[in-house]
């Protein structure tokens, strides 16, 4: 098994991030069925919206940073930042021309991003998944740790890595596959139940941040929307409960319980006792991972070090895919 995965730079990673992603990342470390784990910062596609040069460098390094402190070993899996390795942008050309502008209109990210403003948004934007697919592809990826929000970006990169093969009778391509938690894929705004948590999301109440402080975490728990019935006793309960669920989600996470766990504790319980019960557990996950972060950011030659391994063994794979690629199409390849 081949893992990649990636988080861009584009805000304070959220929660969401941590649960959705990255704590699957780290529980692959005890798969022995896995020969190689990459992790990237993928700088390429925080700039398909705008961001500050200034704060873009310094998110990237403090992903980088967060991994570490999230328990990500770089003995045990190659973290890189997506820039530094240009065979990602060179086969995402590849395959946007192997995409079919069909294939995009479906992706309801960009539908979501764009919003209203369609016409005015950045054609990085919209070829996003092309970029997305040339990461996964590159590293012969056979699974993608992700959210929910991510589940339909890879398996459109099944399909460009199924029509290529075909286009060009290869195997060259393998096949990916997402992973999705059970439970806490898809980790919901603290504000609106029905609107994912979200880095780039303007109101900072409306998600944890993994560098909060504790006092802030708990603020934002005792002010998340909640409503005036009791917590319940079963899971389907929590059906018209959006905002509820996303809580209990949240609490089994960081607890390393089920939700119906989470219920089997707090039946009947009201939010005044859930609520501070929630911002313990959720305080004592995430408290320790900003306290490791601060040390690591102390020493940026340390996290340079570490990138600039990454990116050369990175490098070393994907330009073998590439030029396996190239030779496909029927570019030249250059003299010596
Ligand atoms: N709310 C979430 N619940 C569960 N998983 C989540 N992920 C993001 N939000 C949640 C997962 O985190 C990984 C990295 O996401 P990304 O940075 O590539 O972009 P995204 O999916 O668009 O996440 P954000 O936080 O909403 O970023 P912005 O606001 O910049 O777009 C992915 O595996 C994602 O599924």
């Amino acid at each position: 098994m081949k893992i990649f995965s990636g988080i861009q730079p584009s805000g304070d990673l959220t929660i969401g991030n941590y649960i959705g992603a990255i704590q699957q990342w780290v529980e692959m470390h005890k798969d022995p069925s896995i020969d190689e784990q990459l992790y990237c910062i993928v700088d390429m596609h925080a700039i398909t919206v705008t961001q500050d040069p200034k704060e873009l460098r310094q998110k990237s390094r403090e992903i980088a940073a967060i991994y570490i402190a999230c328990g990500i070993d770089p003995e045990k899996a190659t973290l890189f930042i997506q820039s530094h390795v240009p065979a990602h942008a060179e086969l995402a050309w590849i395959l946007n021309c192997t995409a079919r502008i069909g294939w995009m209109n479906r992706m309801t990210q960009f539908k979501d991003k764009a919003g209203k403003n369609k016409e005015n948004v950045s054609l990085g934007l919209y070829a996003y998944p092309s970029l997305m697919a040339a990461d996964i592809l590159l590293y012969d990826t056979t699974h993608v740790p992700v959210g929910d929000d991510q589940k339909q970006h890879v398996e459109l990169a099944r399909d460009i890595a199924q029509k290529f093969n075909h286009d060009y009778a290869s195997d060259i391509f393998t096949i990916p596959a997402p992973v999705l938690r059970k439970e806490g894929a898809r980790i919901m705004s603290l504000r609106d139940g029905t609107k994912k948590m979200s880095k780039s999301d303007p109101v900072d109440a409306t998600r944890i941040n993994l560098l909060d402080d504790a006092d802030s975490i708990t603020q934002k728990i005792k002010k998340a929307k909640t409503d005036s019935e009791p917590m319940p006793a079963k899971l389907e309960d929590l059906k018209d409960r959006p905002e509820v669920k996303n809580l209990v989600q949240i609490y089994a996470s960081c607890a390393d319980i089920s939700m119906q766990d989470v219920l089997d504790k707090y039946a009947g319980a009201n939010f005044g006792t859930f609520k501070p019960a929630l911002a313990e557990v959720v305080v004592a996950k995430i408290a320790p991972i900003g306290e490791k972060v601060k040390e690591l950011l102390a020493d940026p030659a340390y996290l340079d070090d570490i990138l600039e391994r990454g990116a050369k063994k990175a490098e070393s794979i994907a330009k073998v895919k590439l030029a396996e690629v190239y030779d496909a199409v029927g570019f030249i390849p250059r003299k010596g």
